[in-house]
């Protein structure tokens, strides 16, 4: 990764988040990719390379052929039980230790609980969280997760009504979960001028979430984005740093002293 390592990060960033009293972190996708975990955008891997992740998660894909959906996350969850959180997620840990820190993150996956922050928000859900798609009760077996991708899967039966049981993500089309939006907007809320919005690893693509940086530069936050790329909410914040969350964010916590 050419940037970060080479260039200092820019003293408004490391004064900005010295001087915060709380910070709020929004992540998505790159914030799992240093752990070995394909960002959504990325194209799919091995068999559901021709299909396109925006149109597999939802309700549709999902009612046509829920064993073909299942599969994809069956494997998902596989991979993600495979993998650590990287030096990324460790940061955020650290700052949660050093200043009052809120994560709503879009990504499904428990790598910010491994590297032990508490989450405030998953607002697109958790692959992990499982439940009947037809009667709505959680499900509490451990599915039998492949070890290889496999094209179909039957999803585990529901034992209330014998319903198909499936991710607790949300699909597009979905609202997002009241829970995961009313913490979100509290956490944007609570934001003063003075406060720092770190947001790591996302293109700024899916809404409602992508609206949530501008949220928190109209509470009078100092908007951090951290992203080897330019994105939708790039020429929103007040500073960028082009550089990975797992080189950026130890660079960044490390100055906090
Ligand atoms: C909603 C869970 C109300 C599933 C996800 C038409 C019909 C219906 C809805 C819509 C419509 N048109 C628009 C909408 C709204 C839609 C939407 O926003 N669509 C977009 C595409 C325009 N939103 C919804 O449907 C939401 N619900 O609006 O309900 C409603 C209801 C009905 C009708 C209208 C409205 C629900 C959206 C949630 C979808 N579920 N995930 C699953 O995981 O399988 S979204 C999924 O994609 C992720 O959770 C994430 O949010 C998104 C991907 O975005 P990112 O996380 O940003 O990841 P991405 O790969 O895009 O980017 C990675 C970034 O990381 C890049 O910038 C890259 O540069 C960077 N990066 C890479 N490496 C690193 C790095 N950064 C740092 N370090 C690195 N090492
Ligand atoms: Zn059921």
């Amino acid at each position: 990764m050419t940037g970060a390592e080479e260039h200092p990060l820019p003293a408004e960033v490391l004064a900005a988040v010295r001087e915060a009293r709380r910070i709020l972190v929004l992540t998505g996708a790159g914030m799992s990719a240093e752990s070995g975990i394909a960002t959504f955008r990325d194209a799919q891997t091995g068999l559901w390379e021709e299909f396109d992740p925006m149109r597999l998660a939802t309700p549709e894909a999902w009612a046509e052929d829920p064993a073909f959906v299942w599969a994809w996350y069956a494997w998902r969850m596989h991979l993600v039980r495979a993998v650590e959180p990287n030096a990324g997620h460790r940061a955020i840990a650290e700052l949660g230790r050093l200043r009052e820190v809120s994560i709503a993150t879009q990504n499904v996956d428990d790598l910010h609980e491994r590297a032990g922050s508490s989450v405030a928000a998953h607002v697109h859900g958790s692959i992990f969280d499982l439940r009947c798609s037809d009667c709505g009760a959680p499900f509490v077996g451990e599915p039998e997760l492949p070890e290889e991708p496999v094209e179909r899967l039957d999803p585990p039966t529901c034992p209330e009504c014998g319903g198909d049981v499936r991710p607790g993500v949300v699909w597009f089309g979905e609202m997002l979960p009241e829970d995961a939006v009313a913490a979100t907007e509290a956490a944007l809320e609570a934001l003063e001028p003075g406060d720092v919005c770190l947001v790591v690893g996302t293109s700024g693509l899916v809404f409602p979430a992508a609206g949530y940086p501008a949220m928190a530069r109209s509470e009078g936050a100092t908007v951090i984005e951290v992203n080897p790329v330019e994105t939708e909410i790039s020429d929103m914040c007040h500073h960028v740093v082009r550089g990975s969350a797992a080189q950026v964010l130890p660079r960044i916590v490390a100055a906090l002293g």
